[in-house]
């Protein structure tokens, strides 16, 4: 049996399963890109619901393992040399679970190294940019009378799409015809643009059809289905 008890999270979050990855998460757009990636994978786990409303991912122990006080972190028991292996950044697990389950990243390096760069993509483009479009368009930033930074990030978020558009015109999706993990880095990004933070109109969502129809694509997978919600509230 693991002995995570070196690691402060886990007074916090005591595993009942220490032999299972632990995750730290809330169903966020960047959380459920790991909880989907596990359900796809089937790599057994057990989440922990890093509350919010508690500022939960500012305690000691959370900090512990991510100093950078965000969600989604795992902790690995069976990590490499079958060493614990704690970590952030949800483009850096989403690897790490590909390379451990050799699922959902092309093992050619060349279309490797494409998903990558989509997946980095994601990374510094989409998640940061179309967050900021929720700021000014649902958050405090609605409130604010200058509309020039909400329109600002709009027309970025706009860009993004079309790149996205030309990608998803010419194949099933983003990297390729093969679903990876910069899909599932993406689309709850795209979900969460439409859905929760009111935006679809606003970016004129009709105008990119494929980019809708990889999205609904995405969701009628049973493993994102599951993904989406997990931590639940009881976790
Ligand atoms: N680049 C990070 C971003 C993570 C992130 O922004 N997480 C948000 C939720 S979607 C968070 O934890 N916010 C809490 C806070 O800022 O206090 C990643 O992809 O893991």
């Amino acid at each position: 049996m693991p002995d995570l008890s070196a690691f402060a999270i886990t007074r916090k979050w005591p595993p009942r399963f220490p032999d299972r990855l632990q995750l730290y998460s809330l169903p966020t757009p960047n959380g459920v890109k790991v909880a989907i990636m596990l359900e796809e994978t089937g790599l057994p786990y057990e989440p922990h619901r890093v509350s919010f409303d508690t500022h939960d991912q500012m305690s000691p122990e959370f900090l512990s393992l991510n100093p950078n006080n965000k969600i989604p972190a795992i902790l690995d028991p069976n990590g490499p040399g079958g060493q614990p292996l704690p970590l952030f950044e949800s483009g850096a697990i989403l690897i790490y679970l590909a390379d451990k389950t050799g699922r959902f990243l092309p093992r050619d390096p060349a279309a490797r190294y494409g998903a990558l760069q989509w997946l980095m993509f994601q990374m510094g483009g989409i998640g940061p940019m179309f967050g900021q479009v929720g700021f000014f368009n649902k958050f405090a930033g609605k409130h604010f009378e200058d509309k020039r930074p909400r329109d600002r990030y709009v027309a970025e978020a706009k860009r993004l799409l079309q790149v996205l558009e030309g990608q998803l015109r010419k194949q099933a999706w983003i990297a390729g015809d093969e679903y990876t993990i910069a899909d599932i880095a993406t689309f709850p990004w795209v979900r969460n643009l439409v859905g929760f933070y009111e935006a679809g109109d606003l970016v004129g969502i009709a105008d990119f059809p494929n980019v809708t129809r990889a999205l609904d694509t995405f969701l009628a997978r049973p493993a994102v289905a599951r993904g989406l919600v997990i931590p639940g509230s009881g976790d």
